[in-house]
């Protein structure tokens, strides 16, 4: 086997000018995002609790176009090779390991640079750290990314929040970093505090409903329609060439054509997957928050129910038998005789207007929060800025790992 190519040196001799934005916490989104923002011809310094994730940065910097990132292993080197006013984006885990890396970056910033947390952070904990930057004069903001690795590394949703001449500074880097429409780049100043984690968890909600609606209108074609593999892989292929065109319509397509590997037989690799999932949270956030302010979300709770009950796996199969031995066998739903073009079509049109109500519960949600805080927000605005992954191609986590 070829042994691994060899780390260019951490900390590479300076460059000039020196970089005017570094990035911590070299993980799946932070190594992207870093290395998408030097693609685009600005350079970057980067860092990590764990020096490995410099170096392998630094290799996949080099091998995909001696792309502009400079190395470090400790945190004053890496505040101190930035020009001022600097901005350190954090792409660390959510919660204790950002205040952990605030604690570590400090020390060394100074009146007037900005720190940008681009995880997706609980909105009032980017409140809290609002203030206490605010105390020392340094800007903060809560940015939510969305894109998942894809869309890191080649242009993500972004969703600022907290101090707007954070944003100021770094406007023209985010522009370019982020993925392009025909109506403009999928960035823009989301609002004060932390709207702009409320925002991306509001935004995150609705992709719980949308893959919801997705499972349920397969499992209608499937049991009632008695469609095959292959005849939902077409329907759903169909789909997506119409006003239902997405990433995750695209991706269940496909998903029906891939056979398991395993199976000498040839059998589909959809069949042998466990009907049992979790979850991160900010689906459990988004309804905790609807039932806060009042807003009814029903779409997006069923969705979270749905990952509830799936978990019950054994509960499950034990009525399931229960059921069977009182006389309501498996496979009920498919002695139904339905016609199945009639079917599809129906089943098209429900997913659409689910889908729509589904949006329409979330910016209802991000609404009501915008008039509790006094934020202001530009719902319009939003929905520009999602363009590109969760409607058509709405700029967001292309679900390859944002765990949702
Ligand atoms: P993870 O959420 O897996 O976090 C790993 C990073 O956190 C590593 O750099 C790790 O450093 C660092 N870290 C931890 Br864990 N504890 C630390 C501490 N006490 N001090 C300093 N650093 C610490 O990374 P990710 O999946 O790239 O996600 C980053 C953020 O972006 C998260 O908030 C996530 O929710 C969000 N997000 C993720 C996705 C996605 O698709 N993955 C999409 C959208 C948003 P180490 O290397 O030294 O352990």
């Amino acid at each position: 086997m070829a042994s691994p190519a060899p780390a260019p040196p951490a900390a590479a001799a300076t460059h000039s000018p020196p970089p005017r934005i570094g990035l911590a916490g070299l993980a799946t989104m932070g190594q992207n995002l870093a290395l998408n923002i030097a693609e685009k011809g600005f350079p970057i310094s980067v860092y990590n609790r764990t020096a490995a994730k410099v170096d392998s940065t630094l290799v996949r910097a080099r091998d995909e176009g001696a792309l502009p990132v400079l190395g470090h292993r400790d945190p004053r080197g890496f505040v101190l090779s930035l020009a001022r006013p600097r901005t350190v984006v954090l792409l660390v885990q959510a919660g204790p390991a950002v205040d952990a890396t605030i604690d570590a970056l400090t020390p060394y910033l100074e009146p007037g640079d900005a720190i940008v947390d681009g995880g997706n952070e609980w909105y009032q904990n980017t409140e809290r750290r609002i203030e206490e930057a605010a105390a020392r004069g340094i800007l903060y903001l809560g940015m939510g990314v969305s894109g998942g690795e894809e869309g890191a590394r080649n242009g993500p949703s972004l969703m600022p929040g907290g101090h707007v001449d954070a944003y100021n500074n770094i406007r023209d880097i985010l522009e370019k970093a982020a993925a392009q429409t025909e109506d403009g780049a999928c960035v823009t100043f989301v609002g004060p505090g932390g709207a702009g984690n409320f925002v991306k968890m509001v935004h995150n909600g609705i992709e719980y409903g949308d893959m919801q609606l997705i499972a349920e209108a397969y499992d209608v074609l499937r049991r009632v329609g008695g469609l095959s593999n292959s005849e939902i892989a077409d329907v759903f292929d169909e789909w997506n060439k119409g006003e239902l065109e997405s990433f995750l319509v695209e991706i269940t397509a496909d998903i029906f054509t891939v056979a398991d590997p395993l199976d000498g037989s040839g059998g589909a690799l959809v069949d042998k997957i466990l009907d049992k999932t979790g979850m991160k949270g900010t689906g459990k956030w988004t309804v905790q928050q609807a039932a806060e302010l009042a807003v009814a979300a029903p779409t997006i709770a069923a969705s979270l129910d749905g990952r509830y009950l799936s978990g019950l796996k054994d509960e499950r199969v034990a009525a399931a038998g229960v059921l069977e031995e009182e006389g309501m066998p498996a496979g009920l739903l498919e002695k139904i005789n339905v016609d199945k073009k009639v079917l599809v079509d129906r089943v098209r049109q429900a997913l659409y207007a689910s889908k729509i109500c589904s949006y329409a519960q979330g910016m209802n949600l991000i609404r009501a929060k915008s008039v509790e805080k006094g934020w202001n927000l530009n719902l319009a605005e939003l929905a520009r800025i999602w363009k590109e992954s969760l409607q058509g191609r709405w700029c967001s986590d292309r679900m390859r790992g944002d765990g949702l």
